[in-house]
């Protein structure tokens, strides 16, 4: 793991305490060049290491920044960056995940009434000491009173997309180590949660202390929380990392065990009770001669452990696949033999939701259907913005530009691999009443039209259900994309009647998206097995901004696969043919 990420997060927080002392512009530069070295492709720890100057290769960087870049990564500080902190010795990140609370405001309140946490801002709220202060009045104050309860939740979690790279980095690493057989994540990252407490590791091996090194020694771990003899934590880019040891032998159980969810758990070991079996960390375990099964972990004859389908297996069960153990009925649909057959990883043909530079995509057109070709996908879509309520600047397509956007299309067919069907389609928005932001006539012209609502994300349920219904009705509309408008740790989106709303997208032939960008997992697991059987099409789509983007479809995959969803369910797992028919 290279430190860009860190790298850019100490620019971002330059950006916000500035933005805070009320400088203009330069906030706005800071963003940038963290931005561009979080995604560039060379580790900024080498780069430093041969100066400034090849720090500057990196767009937008110049030689302010690239000096504290330089200063960061010899001394692990900024000075300037300090002397900012101590001014402003606020809980910066704490306080701006206040959804209507940015830096400016944090930097007014700490002025006006020493705010430095989340709770002295709820205190602050609460005793209506907010509205007293120039500038702010009684409705922002009661934003904010609504809006910290969620910040603080939001707190605690990281997205799954924060963790899974850093966990994937992991596995890696430990896989190269000798001592190594066997690895594995478990807990919620394996289930593929939304979000994550903590990153949990598995690892069989005969030699516990050799890994336990190994793993402190982890490039990416920043401290180390605690190390014993079988089990170690971590901090690495923030989050908690646990390691657990297991010898071989035992390594099945454990996963069984560490993967969870606990309510999973505490269903399947009352099988094993009704069974006369013991089940846990190490095994299944037949007690029936026992007896005091209780005696120990190890008493009886052991008859499982060493994979975790024998786990299962000594309960007459399937291998329960990791996404359907919440404890929502998937030990009973496992013993009547109803598991669903879900979808498999990498079984998308395509991708209904895409961007280009066209709007707010970070690629040209050619660039992002070159990506396409390379996963060799069967078809997809291109669907930049239209122009409309939640679009800022000049980003959307007016009517003009989409007819224009065609041309470019059909020039990039004649290039394009037979065997991928590109289509042209468009992002409309959704407005508070229901209507679209792009003429009739012209939607049914394109061959896919996604509607999403981007403004007015605070109806209250009926409302937005109405709206919601009344655009999937629209007989252009296609796929309702990211339904609730949610972004995970940022805004809660709204609330809707799922089943209503599914129930008549069904009824008008639109599918509702599971959008796997990980900021978004909208909808996610349990709406969208509401979804599902109330007869909606799934569709799951990247909404990517640049062609590394694409890669997203892995978290839509396992979000659909924690909705239940098998391929039939899912409009982007069809065949060609069957998508365009759909789509008629
Ligand atoms: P998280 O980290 O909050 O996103 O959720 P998990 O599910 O990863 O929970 P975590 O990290 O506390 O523990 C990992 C797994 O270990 C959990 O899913 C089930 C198992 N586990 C941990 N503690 C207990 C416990 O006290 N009882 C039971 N039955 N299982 C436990
Ligand atoms: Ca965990
Ligand atoms: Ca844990
Ligand atoms: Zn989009």
């Amino acid at each position: 793991m290279s430190r860009n990420a860190e790298v850019a997060r100490q620019l971002e927080a330059f950006a916000d305490l500035l933005e805070a002392d009320g400088v203009e512009y330069k906030p706005n530069v800071y963003r940038r060049a963290a931005e561009n070295v979080r995604e560039h492709p060379e580790p900024i720890e080498g780069l430093a290491a041969e100066g400034a100057e090849a720090v500057e290769r990196i767009d937008g960087v110049g030689d302010a920044i690239s000096g504290k870049i330089v200063e960061y990564v010899e001394t692990g500080e900024i000075e300037e960056l300090e002397a900012l902190r101590e001014d402003l010795p606020v809980d910066m990140a704490a306080l701006t995940r206040v959804e209507g609370v940015g830096p400016k405001t944090v930097g007014k309140l700490y002025d006006a009434l020493g705010i430095t946490t989340l709770d002295e801002l709820a205190e602050a709220a609460e005793n209506e000491e907010i509205r007293e202060v120039r500038g702010f009045g009684a409705k922002t104050e009661d934003n904010i009173r609504e809006n910290v309860e969620f910040a603080r939740e939001a707190g605690e979690r990281e997205r799954l997309g924060d963790a899974r790279p850093l966990a994937d980095d992991l596995l890696a690493y430990l896989r190269d180590v000798d001592a190594v057989a066997e690895a594995s994540v478990a807990g919620s990252i394996r289930r593929w949660r939304d979000t994550i407490g903590d990153v949990d590791v598995l690892v069989a091996s005969e030699a516990s202390e050799r890994v336990v090194d190994a793993f402190v020694e982890w490039p990416a771990a920043t401290d180390t929380i605690e190390a014993g003899e079988h089990k170690a934590s971590v901090r690495a880019d923030s989050i908690r990392v646990d390691l657990r040891v297991v010898v071989p032998e035992e390594f099945g159980a454990a996963l069984q065990y560490f993967t969870g969810s606990k309510d999973h758990n505490v269903e399947l070991r009352n099988v094993a009770i009704e069974r006369d079996l013991k089940m846990n960390e190490y095994g299944v375990f037949d007690v029936s001669d026992v007896d005091d099964p209780d005696a120990g972990q190890r008493v009886g004859e052991r008859i499982a452990g060493e994979t975790e389908a024998s786990m299962y297996a000594a309960l007459d069960l399937p291998l329960i696949p990791s996404e359907l153990r919440e404890g929502n009925g998937e030990i009973e649909a496992a013993r009547e033999g109803t598991l669903p057959d879900l979808i498999e990883p990498g079984g998308l043909r395509g991708d209904l939701h895409t961007h280009t530079d066209w709007s707010d995509g970070r690629a040209e057109l050619a660039e992002m259907v070159t990506a396409a070709e390379a996963r060799g996908y069967d078809y997809y879509a291109v669907t930049d913005h239209a122009t409309g309520p939640g679009m800022v600047g000049d980003v959307g397509l007016d009517d003009e530009d989409l007819r224009e956007q065609m041309d470019a299309i059909d020039e990039v067919r004649r290039e394009v691999d037979p065997d991928l069907t590109l289509l042209h389609g468009v992002e409309t928005n959704i407005g508070a009443g229901g209507d679209l932001s792009t003429d009739d006539d012209l939607l049914a012209e394109l061959d896919v039209v996604v509607a999403s609502p981007h403004a007015a994300l605070r109806q209250d349920r009926e409302t937005a259900t109405k709206r919601l219904i009344r655009a999937a009705e629209h007989p252009s509309v296609d796929i309702l994309g990211h339904p609730t408008g949610r972004r995970i740790n940022e805004r809660e989106g709204m609330e809707l009647d799922i089943e209503r709303l599914a129930a008549a997208a069904a009824d008008a032939g639109t599918a509702l998206e599971i959008n796997a960008d990980p900021a978004r997992l909208d909808l996610h697991g349990d709406p969208v097995r509401v979804a599902t059987e109330a007869g909606a099409v799934i569709a799951v789509d990247t909404d990517a901004h640049a062609p590394d983007s694409l890669d997203y479809a892995r978290y839509g995959v396992h979000t659909a696969r924690r909705g239940w969803c098998e391929a039939d369910d899912v409009l982007n797992a069809w065949d060609t043919e069957a998508l365009r028919s759909f789509l008629h």
